[in-house]
């Protein structure tokens, strides 16, 4: 077990507290369906594309899959008690496609209905606000054998099972995510191939960013027909860059690498098309877009999901095709167990970016969070300090961003419970509540009793 870094305890936190923020802040937490539910072969729910990946050796590092997780299909009055004891007003869900459907064309599975309907009813009676994600990469596996999100067909299918489940959920749920992170979608399903359907192919993982980011737009009139209050957005996961250093050919390296990154996802959405910098370099592996699929995809939206970890520092690499580009790992900065950069100010600059360059719709973090070797303590309690501070440290930016003029309206902290971190198995713990795979025992780490005590302090 690594130890815990005392210098990096020593760090002096901010002074925080919840009535820095506006009384109608939304204080949440976010989960996934794959990632917590387990349950895969009940109710009628079929199979999807990560329980193929999983499945297959040597795709997960330590071998699991999601098959049970958190059982949390089981488990989910106890887990939506702790959302409510953490003291949360929104909680972040997403829902299970193979729960609903199991073929194209086929009907709406009612068991699968059901259990999102009990699970948003059982988030209201505990005054949690419902945030629902439509999609966060369980895609159908019967889909992907039709050739997934690379088939134009799939858009279509999105947008049917969008409109069943906002014509089912609607009378109750106001908050739509249509995707979580379509660059992961993309590129990590489909062109580094870490994640499922482990395609490692740079057309088809621009060709499924387009559909997806198509989907998007077409699913946004087809939930707002079901529930004309609704608010509609998409969550992206953004990082902001650094060049490596000062050299002209580091710092173009670094605009280039944004251009896919940030700027193929915020651009389109915003009216803008595809950056032309990276189009151009991708040549022949460009996607096919449709007449109007850009301004569909421009849709206006009424809020932005920004996913905010980590920054990246970008040099240049001739080798490295198309973008020529390379992340360096610099030495010397304060990390997660990932090794994932913790850099809260960058979330200052990231912010303000979107405000300045992008925005005008309200924001809402809908993911920020941290992975540290947690250890139980002989007395059963996880004392995960860097996390607690992590989150202090982040928010205390986010205050004063949001004090600078930046719109944000809502931070939802990733994750409710530690769960099936995908390629990485359940090694990487992300939860404010532990989890004992083993016992599904539930325990509230000190970071979890932070947040309480922090969100008690006024209502
Ligand atoms: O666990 C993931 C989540 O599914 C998407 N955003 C990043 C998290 C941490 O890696």
């Amino acid at each position: 077990m690594k130890k815990i870094d005392t210098n990096l305890l020593s760090i002096p936190l901010p002074d925080l507290a919840r009535s820095d923020f506006s009384k109608d802040f939304l204080w949440g937490c976010s989960t996934s369906s794959y990632q917590i539910e387990g349950a895969t072969d009940v109710d009628g729910r079929v199979e999807s594309i990560w329980d193929r990946f999983s499945a297959q050796p040597g795709h997960i590092s330590d071998g699991s899959t999601g098959k049970i997780a958190c059982d949390h299909y089981h488990r989910w009055p106890e887990d939506l008690d702790l959302g409510r004891a953490l003291g949360l007003n929104a909680y972040r869900f997403s829902i299970a496609w193979p729960r609903i459907f199991s073929a194209s064309g086929g009907r709406a599975n009612q068991k699968g209905l059901d259990f999102y309907s009990r699970l948003v009813d059982g988030m209201l009676e505990r005054g949690l606000e419902p945030w629902a994600t439509l999609y966060h990469w369980d895609l159908p596996q019967s889909l992907q054998d039709q050739g997934g999100w690379n088939q134009r067909e799939t858009v279509a299918q999105f947008v049917e099972f969008a409109h069943v489940m906002s014509h089912h959920l609607g009378d109750r749920v106001k908050n739509w995510i249509t995707h979580n992170e379509p660059w992961c979608t993309a590129m990590h399903g489909n062109l580094d191939g870490v994640h499922a359907p482990g395609i490692k192919n740079l057309k088809i993982a621009l060709q499924v960013c387009h559909h997806v980011l198509l989907s998007h737009g077409l699913a946004i009139p087809a939930i707002k027909a079901n529930v004309p209050d609704a608010k509609v957005g998409i969550a992206l996961s953004l990082h902001p860059l650094q060049a490596a250093s000062e050299q002209q050919a580091d710092v173009d390296a670094m605009v280039r690498h944004d251009g896919l990154r940030n700027r193929w996802f915020l651009d389109p959405l915003h009216g803008r098309g595809y950056p032309q910098d990276v189009w151009q370099l991708c040549g022949s592996d460009v996607p096919v877009v449709g007449v109007g699929d850009l301004d569909v995809i421009a849709t206006p939206t009424d809020f932005l999901g920004v996913n905010y970890y980590f920054p990246e520092v970008i040099a240049n690499a001739p080798a490295a095709m198309p973008l020529q580009t390379q992340v360096i790992v610099m030495p010397n900065r304060e990390r997660t167990a990932f090794g994932w950069e913790v850099a809260p100010e960058s979330l200052a600059t990231l912010l303000q970016r979107i405000a300045h360059d992008y925005q005008h719709a309200p924001i809402y973090l809908t993911e920020n969070g941290s992975t540290y070797e947690d250890k139980v303590e002989g007395d059963g309690s996880i004392n995960d300090l860097e996390r607690r501070n992590y989150f202090i440290r982040h928010l205390a930016v986010l205050r004063d961003v949001i004090a600078q003029g930046v719109l944000v309206k809502g931070y939802f902290a990733w994750s409710l419970m530690d769960n099936f971190e995908w390629a990485e198995g359940y090694r990487r713990r992300f939860g404010m509540v532990y989890v004992d795979f083993k016992t599904q025992k539930r325990t509230v780490k000190s970071s979890g009793h932070w947040y309480a005590s922090f969100l008690q302090e006024q209502k």
